[in-house]
């Protein structure tokens, strides 16, 4: 694709989420290929930027089974989360502001040290010194929610909000805890850390993979989510969406409607 060509998409994604409107899927028909679509991910994060938005970290997406089947996409992505995107846990998130989100639980990681994922020797593991419970909201702002594994990666892994519980110190100890999405109380989706990669670990050595080719920033402090652990739940209604991590602790989301009474 030449270079107007990804700017073309990058800009008419960017105004899909700006204005909370779903676009048709692009990647068959402008002949979009995966290099091309982080190409275009990285031009949507620049129109971010370029607004005031800052850079927090990665996000890593189909890192389960569960996502995988849900999506019909079955390799891993990274998507870039930015300030605007992160909501304070117990905090809340406009329907208004979002075309069809969805919520899924997840466990996100910081780093302590700059990662150079072309250095050969480089453990990105002894770089986290924390990890907390995660909700991320995603919103593709494809129509229908459906996509190619091109689409959404240009369409920034359907990133829109996230939200993280506290940190506490890392222990890489995380492999099998249980993990529930809960809606208003009820229980609507449960399933494992070892439903991610088979240990969420293994999340981060996929990222240094997909940084080197990909030029993804890994800097000190960056967040990372590692990707959820079950499918996502559709969110249309208010109501209060809690993840739960044996081990990590809970954070939670306040689902509301500036449209309506509620
Ligand atoms: C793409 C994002 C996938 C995850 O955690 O697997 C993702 C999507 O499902 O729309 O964030
Ligand atoms: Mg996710």
């Amino acid at each position: 694709m030449s270079r107007p060509e990804l700017e073309k998409l990058a800009a008419d994604l960017d105004q899909a989420a700006l204005t909370a409107t779903a676009i048709a899927q692009q990647g068959a028909d402008l002949g979009l290929d995966v290099d091309d679509a982080y190409a275009v991910q990285q031009l949507l994060i620049d129109r971010r930027t370029s607004r005031g938005e800052r850079y927090l970290g990665p996000k890593l997406g189909f890192t389960s089974y569960a996502k995988m089947a849900q999506m019909g996409v079955s390799e891993i992505i990274v998507g870039q989360l930015t300030t605007t995107m992160r909501i304070d846990d117990g905090g809340a998130v406009d329907l208004a502001e979002l075309i069809h989100p969805r919520i899924e639980p997840e466990v996100a990681f910081r780093l302590s040290c700059d990662v150079d994922p072309h250095d050969p020797a480089v453990n990105i593991e002894a770089c986290v010194d924390a990890m907390a419970p995660a909700l991320e909201v995603i919103d593709s702002r494809y129509r229908d929610f459906r996509f190619s594994l091109a689409d959404v990666v240009a369409d920034n892994t359907s990133a829109a909000r996230f939200v993280l519980g506290p940190w506490i110190p890392f222990d890489s100890d995380i492999g099998n805890r249980g993990v529930l999405l809960e809606v208003d109380g009820a229980i609507v989706e449960t399933g494992s850390t070892a439903a991610i990669l088979g240990h969420p670990v293994r999340a981060l050595h996929a990222l240094v993979a997909i940084a080197a080719r990909y030029g993804v920033g890994l800097p000190a402090g960056a967040i990372v989510l590692a990707g959820a652990a079950t499918a996502a739940t559709p969110v249309s209604h208010p109501a209060t969406i809690q993840a739960h991590v044996s081990g990590l602790g809970r954070v939670s989301v306040q689902v509301e409607s500036s449209g309506s009474n509620g």
